[in-house]
């Protein structure tokens, strides 16, 4: 279900009340618009890809899947044109010869969505795999740091408009057992999202990071090793956010006038807060 009807756009948050006329909402509109999205074939980023395609943009989607990746490539081009690569955005190289060789019609870009990351695993630091915390660095950090470096000049060429959509998380502003390696790469995104704003002063381009807390997607899943009892026990009862709520999100932000930059945006489900500070009393005087 798309939240725009009829030229109007609608804010964020589901059941929306207040619709935005999109007249100004953008000089960009009457072009045909092209946005990158990372880790297109689940969750938020397919969630995403579904909605920029509602509104005609075109898209330049990625992940490992080739299968999912082709199914959602065949039936979005139904709506607009699409341009899948089966890409690890922890392979430099492989990114580096893509993104060089993005064919004609798809090599202008207003927009790039960081989306494609992962958590394994919730144990304590010193039980955590080591290849676990490589694997965290290497493609939330990293990657994100490759296709941004990447498609950097591409955004620029673009200009007033253009703009850079992270997605951290909360676990990169509050730390909870287990967030260890996976709540410092998304402490990363968020001070890469603030830097990378002062280094594009000028440029016309925006820089977004949004922060969500507990949503619903094979995030769990993959966390957890597959475990469908652990998933289950992570959203039971919480109604936890779904990705087309943070598709909506980041539509927003991507589509606010162009003189605007959403800094960044941290959201939960109604049913999450801060549990405060935790005291060990097992300390013996
Ligand atoms: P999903 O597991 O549903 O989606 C993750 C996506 O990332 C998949 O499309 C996957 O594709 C892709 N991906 C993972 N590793 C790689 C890689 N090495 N190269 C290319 N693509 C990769 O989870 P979400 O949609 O929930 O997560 C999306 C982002 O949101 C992540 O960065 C996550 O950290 C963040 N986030 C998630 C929250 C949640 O509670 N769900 C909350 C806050 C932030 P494929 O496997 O095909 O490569
Ligand atoms: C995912 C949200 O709270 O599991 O980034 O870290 S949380």
């Amino acid at each position: 279900m798309t939240s725009y009807l009829n030229g109007l756009l609608t804010a964020p948050g589901a059941g929306m009340l207040q619709t935005l006329p999109t007249t100004n909402h953008c000089e960009e509109q009457s072009m045909t618009s092209t946005v990158f999205i990372t880790g297109a074939t689940s969750g938020f980023g397919e969630a995403t890809a579904r909605l920029f395609a509602d509104a005609g943009w075109k898209l330049i989607l990625t992940g490992r899947r080739k299968e999912r990746l082709d199914a959602l490539c065949a039936e979005l081009s139904a709506k607009t044109e699409v341009h899948g690569l089966v890409l690890d955005v922890r392979d430099r190289k492989a990114m580096e010869q893509a993104i060089a060789n993005l064919p004609a019609g798809f090599d202008k870009l207003r927009g790039l969505v960081n989306n494609a990351g992962l958590a394994l695993g919730v144990d304590a630091a010193q039980n955590c795999s080591l290849d676990d915390w490589e694997t965290m660095v290497d493609t939330n950090i990293k990657g994100l740091m490759y296709t941004t470096r990447l498609l950097l000049p591409r955004l620029i060429a673009h200009g007033r408009g253009a703009s850079i959509l992270n997605v951290g998380s909360v676990a990169g502003n509050y730390p909870y057992p287990g967030s260890n390696v996976y709540g410092g790469t998304k402490a990363f995104v968020g001070q890469f999202s603030l830097s990378l704003r002062c280094d594009l002063r000028g440029t016309g381009v925006r820089v977004s990071n949004i922060e969500p807390g507990l949503c619903e997607s094979e995030f769990s899943l993959v966390r957890f090793g597959g475990d469908q009892a652990k998933y289950d026990a992570t959203y039971a009862g919480a109604e936890p956010i779904q990705p087309q709520d943070i598709a909506e999100t980041i539509f927003w932000i991507m589509n606010q006038p162009a003189h605007i930059n959403i800094n960044s945006l941290e959201l939960m489900p109604v049913s999450q807060d801060w549990a405060g500070f935790s005291i060990d009393r097992s300390v013996k005087g």
